[in-house]
């Protein structure tokens, strides 16, 4: 059954050819867009974009805000692939397919892996419209045995038990914030810890006391099994999250967390973002 079925490194494999068939691009760079920040896949030049439903054994996505392609393309000359729009959990997916588009990028030559997403604001001194450089993550999932590496482990992408303390690149982050103050983004950059839940329910008050309590500075349900995957194949990582709404961890608060708040805060934001993005691409250094 599909709960069951392991993406096996031939099935990785025929994908990422079928794709490297139809375009010249050779993308060195994957870019993986949040909630409502797809705008970045539409700032590629010179663009071959795939429907997700059009790409052998890849899953669909099904929120809105997430418009469910592939897109390569140049971003000021730099090839580079983005997923617009990601999967999730809470849309019922098996975790090996929700990371599969990962290995996928792997296989189509990417070095570095740079992941976007919404995430609720659970440090007191973050605002809503903060952008977070992910410094490291707490993977809740991971606690309960829901990991994407579960299951057999095939040598050719990694080894058993990749380390994780290293898991976001210093350099990357040392990039962001150069970048991010050369743009004038200071105000509104910050960096943190990521929690990653499974949702699609958000936290309760009591939950969101103890995830902050635990060192979380931001939470959301996405990303960390990402990352996992793509050090586990030995890409380079950079991630950030835009603060869309404040987690509410007060009785007394008549705040309620939406998904229309989530995409609202990205459009404002949204082409900072793409522009901190686009420059960090330009300057990444592959060997
Ligand atoms: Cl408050 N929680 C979670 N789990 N994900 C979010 C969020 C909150 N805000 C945006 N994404």
């Amino acid at each position: 059954p599909e709960a069951n079925k392991s993406y096996t490194y031939e099935d990785c494999k025929a994908t990422a050819d079928w794709l490297l068939a139809q375009t010249d691009v050779r993308p060195t760079v994957g870019v993986v867009c949040g909630s409502g920040l797809g705008g970045l896949a539409d700032m590629l030049k010179d663009q071959v974009a795939f429907n997700y439903k059009d790409i052998p054994d890849f899953p669909q996505s099904t929120v809105h805000g997430h418009a469910g392609r592939l897109v390569f393309g140049t971003m000021k000359g730099r090839p580079c692939v983005c997923m617009q729009g990601r999967f999730h959990l809470y849309e019922g997916y098996p975790i090996q397919k929700i990371t599969l588009p990962i290995r996928i990028f792997k296989l189509l030559g990417v070095e570095t892996v740079i992941l976007t997403n919404a995430a609720g604001g659970l440090n007191q001194d973050f605002k809503v419209g903060d952008v977070m450089i992910i410094k490291d993550h707490l993977n809740m999932p991971g606690f309960a045995g829901n990991n994407p590496l579960s299951g057999p482990n095939d040598e050719r992408f990694g080894v058993r038990f990749p380390c994780m303390s290293d898991a976001y690149d210093r350099e990357l982050q040392q990039l962001a914030w150069d970048v991010g103050h050369e743009l004038g983004y200071g105000e509104f950059l910050k960096e943190g810890v990521y929690c990653v839940v499974g949702g699609p329910s958000f936290e309760t008050i009591a939950e969101t006391r103890m995830l902050h309590k635990l060192g979380a500075d931001a939470v959301g349900m996405s990303t960390a099994h990402e990352v996992i995957v793509a050090r586990h194949c030995g890409m380079r990582v950079f991630a950030l999250s835009l603060i869309t709404n404040q987690a509410v961890m007060d009785y007394d608060s008549q705040e309620k967390a939406n998904h229309e708040e989530v995409l609202e805060t990205g459009k404002q934001r949204g082409k900072q973002l793409e522009r901190l993005v686009s420059t960090m691409v330009t300057r990444i250094e592959h060997n």
